[in-house]
């Protein structure tokens, strides 16, 4: 049984749950303490009461350390990977790459704990010089989702942990596997005992004991939009500090003039690897009317050939759906879909497999109206809704139409057209004639609207959240 880790021990919980793989529900990744509302206060109470003595280590020291965790997830990213797809259900490739960008992040982070950044200016007044700094947060309480079982925890512990923060980690309980191993990494990696704490266990008990907890200084969450409105709610109320990461409704613009092999395999790639399970998969495929039919034709035959199979079998394309409570929201909103009046042009059935597991295919819808439901609630699965446009003024008011905000893209060989678009797409992302899926892990991640609340994640932008600005004032 896998423990949680507060205080530097590893501690029983009040009970267990098995983590289920999702290829195959008769198989059982491992059993997992469940924390309750207690134990997440012990945590909480170890993070606070180690902040000072981390927040007074030297760069060097939280550099080395994570360096060290940074080496070790890249050493072990096949193992690392395999469990990953094991209890998450993405492709085995997809679960090393995932692992990889974990330790890569690491890396990054070990980096940016030595380049620190600061300001020496004159004061206004006479014979006074002034000092901006930067200090740490305190005691960062983190809750992670499951769609990225080990690269989400990572963006968020490394610069918490790079920047003299203490930690409390809640990750999503679906995944508890990749998070135990990356807390039995950490726990090995020289940090004082509880400067990082481990506490797997329910939202509605553990969650709320880290939003609720005055000796949370700051919040940083990735999930659901109603989730994370009830999370900045609860931080308002004790004025803690807050970054969202939610959901998308990402679009993918395609014009009369793209390289259609380059606007399907976008296509293809953004709304069905992963399972569609990304806040940045694209979901509403905006096709102008001249290039319209040959892509729903193209997108039709690419997805036929995609194999739905096992996550860790040689050869799948896409994996299982992560839970059956998952698939169920899927194919519901497949069935409205229908009802709607979108034409269900390729998938949407729930199919077995040699084992049993939440397998499905991939979802093509044509002929959508950004009205529909469809088009306008995040479905997180592989669902795709292709949109006609008349030309690109339309084609970019509908990509704009959303109460989202996070990715969005454009597949086009004209420069005018993605000159405009770069700079009037109300996204945090652009992505031209690249999937809007499958970012980069040292440049700011995050975006507007409902999908984003605070201030970016990675990169040298992640200092923004995990700092605070000191202004000092100095007569000689
Ligand atoms: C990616 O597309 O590479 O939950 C990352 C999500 C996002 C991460 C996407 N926060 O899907």
């Amino acid at each position: 049984m896998n423990r949680n880790y507060i205080a530097g021990q590893w501690l029983e919980g009040v009970t267990t749950v098995a983590n289920i793989n999702p290829s195959d529900t008769t198989d059982i990744v491992g059993y997992y303490a469940q924390a309750d509302a207690a134990q997440a206060d012990e945590a909480i109470a170890a993070a606070h009461a180690a902040a000072p003595l981390w927040a007074s280590s030297t760069p060097q020291q939280r550099a080395d350390a994570l360096d060290r965790i940074g080496s070790e997830i890249l050493a072990r990213r096949e193992e690392l990977g395999r469990l990953l797809s094991r209890e998450e259900g993405k492709t085995l490739p997809e679960g090393i790459g995932e692992v990889a960008r974990a330790g890569n992040i690491f890396k990054f982070f070990a980096g940016e704990a030595l380049r620190q950044r600061g300001d020496k200016l004159a004061s206004v007044r006479p014979g006074i010089e002034i000092e901006v700094t930067r200090e740490p947060v305190g005691t960062v309480g983190i809750i992670a989702p499951w769609n990225f079982p080990i690269a989400i925890p990572a963006w968020k512990i490394a610069p918490a942990l790079a920047f003299g923060n203490t930690v409390v980690f809640k990750p999503a309980e679906l995944v508890p596997g990749c998070a135990w191993a990356l807390a039995e990494i950490i726990s090995r990696a020289g940090l004082p005992a509880g400067t990082f704490n481990l506490v797997m266990g329910r939202g509605a008990e553990v969650g709320q004991a880290l939003l609720d907890d005055w000796r949370i200084d700051a919040i940083s969450f990735t999930g659901s939009v109603a989730t994370g409105t009830r999370v900045a709610q609860a931080a308002a109320t004790r004025l803690a500090k807050v970054q969202l990461e939610m959901g998308g409704k990402n679009p993918m613009v395609v014009l009369n003039d793209a390289d259609l092999d380059v606007a399907v395999e976008c296509a293809v790639q953004s709304a069905f690897f992963s399972t569609g399970q990304r806040c940045t998969a694209s979901s509403r495929l905006i096709v102008e009317e001249g290039i319209y039919k040959r892509f729903v034709q193209r997108m039709r035959e690419r997805t036929a050939g995609l194999k739905i199979d096992h996550a860790l079998a040689t050869g799948t394309d896409i994996g299982p759906v992560v839970s059956g409570a998952q698939i169920e929201q899927d194919l519901s909103y497949i069935a409205i879909g229908q009802q709607e009046g979108a034409r269900l042009v390729h998938g949407g059935e729930a199919v077995t497999r040699a084992t049993p597991g939440h397998y499905l295919t991939p979802a093509i819808f044509a002929d959508c109206s950004n009205e529909m439901r469809i088009c306008r609630e995040e479905i997180f699965g592989p669902v795709a809704a292709i949109i006609p446009a008349r030309d690109y003024e339309h084609a970019l008011e509908l990509a704009n139409d959303t109460e989202f905000g996070l990715a969005t893209g454009i597949c086009s060989t004209s420069l005018k057209h993605v000159q405009h678009f770069k700079r009037h797409a109300q996204a945090g992302m652009v992505m031209v004639n690249v999937p809007t899926a499958g970012v980069d892990y040292h440049v700011p991640f995050g975006g507007r609207k409902a999908s984003s609340l605070g201030s970016r994640e990675q990169g040298s932008y992640a200092a923004e959240f995990y700092t605070t600005v000191k202004t000092a004032y100095v007569a000689g």
